[in-house]
């Protein structure tokens, strides 16, 4: 099995990369982002308390999407591996995490994080936000609110990984093809 997960700041990427690299190395994509939305759309009353948080730029509650991505790891048994966007994204989603895929036998290979400035992630995410549809996307107060979320509650999910020296930092500015050949650089050092 190989498990990845794609970790950076919103509108570092993730979403845009994990669509190619899952595509050549067959895995499994499970971003609780798009978990959410589906949620959302599908006016659950997860969706409905989950829309609350994601409107004001804030994390959700761990134990809801705790909750989604062990029943996503279930409801695949026969995948060859995950790609994990936006998941973990706190310390207590990490060591969750750990125990869902050790009860598989199995763990995470590579931590990849996109680096990339602020006020690139500002003008990506207000652009993406004219066409998405997304209300998380089209406020800059909104914006600025999840890049604090990052810094406060998520940026310390790499120093996890840290430790059991997993994570490989990758600059997330250039074209997405250079970003892409980045990261399958450092996924093909690994699995050699
Ligand atoms: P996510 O759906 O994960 O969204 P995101 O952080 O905005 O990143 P995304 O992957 O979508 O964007 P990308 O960088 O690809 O999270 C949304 C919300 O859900 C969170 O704020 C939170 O409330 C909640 N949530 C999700 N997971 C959670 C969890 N685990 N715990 C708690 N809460 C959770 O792309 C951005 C834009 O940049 C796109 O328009 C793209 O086209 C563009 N772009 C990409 N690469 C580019 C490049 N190289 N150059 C120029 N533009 C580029």
């Amino acid at each position: 099995m190989l498990n990845i997960i794609l970790f950076g700041p919103p509108g570092s990427g993730k979403g845009t990369q994990s669509e190619k690299l899952i595509a050549k190395y067959g895995l499994k994509h499970l971003s609780t982002g798009d978990l959410l939305r589906n949620e959302i759309a599908a006016k659950t009353p997860l969706g409905i308390e989950a829309k609350n948080f994601m409107d004001k730029g804030q994390l959700v509650p761990d134990e809801v999407v705790i909750g989604m991505i062990s029943s996503a790891l279930e409801a695949n048994p026969l995948a060859k591996g995950f790609l994990f966007d936006g998941f973990p994204r706190t310390e207590a989603q990490s060591i969750a995490l750990d125990n869902l895929l050790q009860f598989k036998h199995t763990q995470i290979d590579i931590f990849l994080s996109l680096e990339v400035n602020e006020e690139e992630l500002v003008k990506r995410l207000l652009n993406r936000g004219l066409t998405s549809g997304r209300s998380d996307d089209t406020n800059e107060e909104v914006i600025r609110a999840r890049i604090i979320e990052y810094e406060n509650k998520t940026s310390v999910v790499a120093d996890y990984y840290k430790k059991f020296n997993k994570v490989a930092a990758i600059k997330g500015e250039g074209s997405v093809e250079e970003i892409f050949a980045l990261l399958c650089n450092e996924i093909d050092k690994r699995l050699s």
